[in-house]
């Protein structure tokens, strides 16, 4: 549900210039100093995990941006406001409040306008955090093309947004709920570089690999540093860097188990008609259900690994 814009909004948007997003003083200090930022997006906070874990996690995810010596950038859009960077309580209004709604890049404009809240998805938040001048940002899993592509021409915003937006995103590929192959193959077509991290093979979200070759694989955040230096400096169109870190092999979900519960997801989201935003979370809460809680936790393994990572790379990157 959109909130209404109150008065107060109104007059802090003038205030503060229309609707340009409002960098936290830690985060815009950070920019000004080319000291280390970290983007992280707010739907799998808001969306993608059960409450009330998603508070702590989102806490935590921030302390292990600081832990490794850069500034975490949550992203999200409060009362037609965006922000880049946030204070505990509106943190904690993205992982309670039951009107935060999902945000796409497309969905920016009317929030804003509209004086709504939402969580921003990885196109909104890779779209608001490149535009601050941020150039790492960490996430668990892209979105990407869907199983049922053929059908429903379902393939998240998340991959055409990425074509054009500069910005390094660190995650363990796409997730599983997808049609993989097709998925990177879109990524190729569209110019997104990918990079393997540590690994020849393209991970699989909840499983360390999807089974898919990947051409470049990388071991250190230098590395890293290095190629998003080369992209700078060859200059020419805008496009992300995708650094595809997988789950470590003793925090995966048992494959043999994601496969199964998969199927039956994939069935379910047919027989009741789950289209559009509602799928990715749709799929996401019934793995986590039907396996125990396994894919929960095999999904926080590999979002904290990917917030690790981002943070090294953008230190060293900041160099
Ligand atoms: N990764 C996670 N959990 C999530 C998502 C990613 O571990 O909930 C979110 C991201 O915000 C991503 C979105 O951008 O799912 C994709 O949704 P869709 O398929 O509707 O574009
Ligand atoms: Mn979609």
């Amino acid at each position: 549900m959109p909130l209404n814009p109150s008065s107060s909004t109104a007059s802090n948007q003038q205030e503060t210039g229309g609707y340009a997003p409002l960098l936290s003083a830690e985060v815009r200090e950070a920019l000004g100093a080319g000291a280390p930022v970290v983007a992280l997006e707010s739907t799998i906070i808001a969306h993608g995990l059960p409450r009330p874990r998603n508070l702590r996690v989102a806490k935590e995810l921030e302390e292990d941006v600081r832990g490794a010596g850069a500034v975490p950038a949550t992203v999200a859009v409060l009362d037609g406001r965006a922000h880049l960077g946030l204070t505990a309580a509106q943190l904690e209004r993205v992982a309670v409040d039951p009107d935060v709604r999902k945000l796409g890049h497309r969905d920016l404009a009317p929030a804003l306008a509209l004086g709504a809240s939402g969580a921003t998805t990885v196109s909104a938040t890779a779209f608001l955090a490149a535009r601050a001048g941020l150039r790492v940002f960490a996430t668990g899993g892209l979105g990407g093309v869907h199983r049922e592509w053929a059908q429903t021409q379902d393939e998240s915003a998340d991959l055409r947004l990425l074509a054009r937006t500069g910005i390094t995103v660190v995650c363990s590929g796409v997730k599983s709920v997808l049609d993989v192959p097709a998925t990177l193959q879109r990524l190729e077509t569209l110019g997104v570089g990918v990079l393997g991290y540590g690994t020849e093979y393209f991970p699989g979200f909840y499983l360390s690999s999807s089974g898919e070759p990947v051409d470049w694989t990388v071991r250190t955040p230098q590395e890293v540093a290095d190629v998003m230096r080369a992209r700078e400096e060859l200059g020419g169109a805008q496009a992300s860097l995708i650094v595809a870190n997988p789950v470590p092999g003793k925090d995966q979900l048992d494959p043999e188990l994601h496969d199964r519960v998969l199927a039956r997801a994939l069935d379910a989201c047919r027989s009741k008609g789950v289209t559009g935003q509602a799928v990715t979370p749709f799929l996401l809460e019934y793995l986590m259900r039907e396996t125990g809680g396994a894919s929960l936790e095999a999904n926080l393994a590999a979002v904290r690994g990917n917030v690790r990572l981002a943070a090294r790379i953008a230190v060293a990157a900041a160099r």
